[in-house]
This record gives structure tokens, C-alpha cells and sequence, in this order.
């Protein structure tokens, strides 16, 4: 070490700075000739984004076919978008979204048939009383509004989350406490999946829900899926959504999550992959002083690319059981994390920039 000069650790230095950006450089040519993501993970699982009607009318369309080989309506495929009235469907939006795939050959995953969210006005209400509906009448109208969709997109959706995120966050109670559950009990989970197989006996099943990382909650999403199983309930896959941070999961966590789920011995998918660069917030709540530094700054990526550099090395270790990866959303142009849990904070939780040039995550990922 003595040996050298001051001056030639500087030369080093600086030879080692442009040979990197003489290899970032190489790379983004790379990316330039077409190799997206989707090329990348060919031979792992399919890179899917969600996506809205409005997006695939701007520049970020030409992204979502370099990157991407399969698509999730964000929106317009939910029971209160398409769904708005008893006697009517609203399927101009979902349907724009399906011809965009078809025409050029991207999957798509239907998301989502049955949640307690988004729901249209008209659904928990008898119209001629005003009350709360019954059971017999709830049930029927899930099943009609199953058999219609599921039946309208026959053949160009490949899978449905047709239960999404049935199981309660509160620590001692299993199924979420929703209108669903009040009004039905834990029978429309099992009746939801007979419907929608009926409706395309060759759609895959999944079960979708969130923070499964936390080992309560997904002991509950396996017992669930298992009782499903159990029961010959038509179920094929579970999703798990992927909505991270910068703060979790952890490697080892992660892990954990993974091998528990791949002892189900269904195809996994992670449905809705973000990492946000806030700590993670399960509950809606007030903008506060604190929420308005916004900034993307270099220790926020830096954070970032870390828990994205893991998630993949895990998912390329589980690839036997993994057959999708979906982000939720595009770019950073526009994420629901903008929205929540805080109104109005700006998120920069994918992998491509406001600009849609790929994030230094994206370049971590795709080294292995
Ligand atoms: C997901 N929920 C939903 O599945 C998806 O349809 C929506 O667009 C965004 C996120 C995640 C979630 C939530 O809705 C409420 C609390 C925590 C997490």
C-alpha cells in the first residue's frame, strides 16, 4: 500500500468512475435494444403491471410493452367500476385495457371479484326497503355479478383474484369483519370460487391479499387456502400482494414468508408489488408536518434498491412455486401510494422515474 503514490489512488479512483459509467452506459444501451424486464426474468415468471385505461393512452404504453408481459386493470375491473348499478356494467374501461393486451400479447389478470372495497352503492342494499340485504339476496347477486364477468372475459383473462383480502388485520379474529362476512358468514369465500369456476373452468383461482409478510396474518391466509383445499373449493394460487417499504421485509422475513406459502404446493404470484420509501403504514390517516418532505433523496434510493435487490434474489430462489411477479403501477409518475396511507404524499416505490428511465433498483435486479 506505502508503495503507491498519493495521486495514483486518484487515477484509480477516477478509472474506476469511468469504467462504471462506461458500464451504466453499456447497460442502458442495453435496455435501448429492447431487453426489458420481462426478458430478463424469461426464464422465472411473467413481469405483469397494473395498469389504467388513461395510462395506455400515453408514453408510458411503449414502456409497459419493453418491460412487461402481462397486465392488471388497477381499477377497472373492480365490482364498483364495473359494476355501478344493478343493471349495469360499466365495461367500456376494462375492455380497453383487454384489447390493448390481445393486441399486443400480453396476460391478463383480472383483479378483483369479490372485496370489501370499492364496492357500488346499490350492493349491501335492498332498493325497495332500504335495509340491509339478506344473505339469500347478497349471494345472489355476488354469484350473478361473478357468472357475468367471469363469463365476459373467458379465454383472455388467465387468472382472477376472485377473493381479495378476506382475512382480518386485528390479531385474535380470522376473517375481516366486513359486509360480506356480516351478511353471509364465511360462505361466499368458498361459493365466490365455485362461481367464477363455472363461469371459465380454465381461469386460475387465486386467493389475494396483503401484508403477508407478518406471521399472524399469514398463518390466517393459510388456513384459510387450506380450508379451501380441504373443502375441493377450486382455488389455484394465492396471491401475495407485495405492498412493501424501505423498512420491511427483511431478508430473513421474507424468506420465511416464502417457504411458508410454497408448503401450500399452489402456484404463488406476488400480485401487486410496490416498495414504498416511507416506513411502512397499514391505516389511512392525516397529512402531518413531517409528510411534506417529499424528496426522493439518494439514502431513500439507496434504501429502496436494497429491499428490491432481496426481494428478487428470494423470488429467483422460490421460482419453482412463483409464476408471476406484478408491479402496481407503472412509474413513479403516478402510484396509489400517493395517496396512502397519507393524501398527497408524493411515493416513489417502481422501478422506472417520472421521466420512465429505469431507477438504479432496476439495474439491481436485473444483474444476477
Ligand atoms: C390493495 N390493497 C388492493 O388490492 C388494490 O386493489 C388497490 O388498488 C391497492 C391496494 C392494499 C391495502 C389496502 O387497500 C388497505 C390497507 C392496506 C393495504
Amino acid at each position: 500500500m506505502n508503495r503507491l503514490p498519493r495521486n495514483a489512488f486518484h487515477s484509480i479512483n477516477v478509472l474506476f468512475l469511468v469504467l462504471n459509467t462506461f458500464l451504466t452506459n453499456a447497460q442502458e444501451n442495453k435496455a435501448n435494444q429492447g431487453k426489458g424486464l420481462k426478458d430478463y426474468y424469461n426464464d422465472f415468471f411473467s413481469i405483469g403491471v397494473a395498469v389504467s385505461p388513461r395510462a395506455l393512452r400515453t408514453d408510458e404504453a411503449k414502456l409497459v410493452l419493453s418491460q412487461f408481459n402481462s397486465v392488471t386493470p388497477e381499477n377497472a375491473m373492480k365490482m364498483g367500476p364495473i359494476h355501478p348499478q344493478e343493471a349495469n356494467y360499466n365495461w367500456a374501461p376494462a375492455d380497453s385495457i383487454v384489447a390493448f393486451a390481445q393486441a399486443n400479447k400480453l396476460k391478463v389478470r383480472g383483479h378483483t371479484l369479490c372485496w370489501h372495497n370499492q364496492t357500488p352503492a346499490w350492493l349491501f342494499i335492498d332498493s325497495a326497503t332500504g335495509n340491509q340485504v339478506t344473505k339469500e339476496v347478497l349471494l345472489q347477486r355476488l354469484k350473478d355479478h361473478i357468472t357475468t364477468v367471469v363469463s365476459k372475459y373467458k379465454g383472455t383473462v388467465y387468472a382472477w383474484d376472485v377473493v381479495n383480502e378476506a382475512i382480518s388485520d386485528i390479531k385474535d379474529e380470522y376473517l375481516r369483519n366486513s359486509l360480506w362476512y356480516q351478511v353471509c358468514g364465511e360462505e361466499y369465500i368458498a361459493r365466490a370460487f365455485e362461481w367464477a369456476h363455472e363461469a371459465d373452468p380454465n381461469a386460475l383461482l387465486f386467493y389475494n391479499d396483503y401484508n403477508e409478510i407478518d406471521s399472524v396474518k399469514r398463518k390466517k391466509i393459510i388456513r384459510l387456502v387450506k380450508s379451501l383445499k380441504e373443502k375441493g373449493v377450486p382455488i389455484h394460487g394465492v396471491g401475495l400482494q407485495g405492498h412493501w417499504a424501505i423498512n420491511e421485509p427483511s431478508k430473513e422475513q421474507l424468506d420465511k414468508t416464502l417457504a411458508d406459502f410454497s408448503q401450500l404446493e399452489l402456484p404463488l404470484q406476488i400480485t401487486e408489488l410496490d416498495i414504498s420509501v416511507y416506513p411502512k403504514e397499514h391505516n389511512a390517516r392525516e397529512r402531518r408536518a413531517a409528510d411534506y418532505d417529499t424528496v426522493f433523496t439518494k439514502a431513500k434510493e439507496e434504501k429502496q434498491l436494497e429491499v428490491y435487490k432481496i426481494c428478487f434474489e428470494l423470488f429467483r430462489k422460490y421460482r419453482r412455486h412463483i409464476s408471476s411477479v406484478t408491479f402496481w403501477n407503472i412509474s413513479d409518475r403516478h402510484s396509489w401510494l400517493d395517496n396512502f396511507p397519507v393524501r398527497g404524499r408524493k411515493d416513489y416505490p417502481l422501478l422506472f422515474d417520472k421521466d420512465l428511465k429505469p431507477k438504479r433498483a432496476f439495474w439491481k435486479i436485473v444483474q444476477f
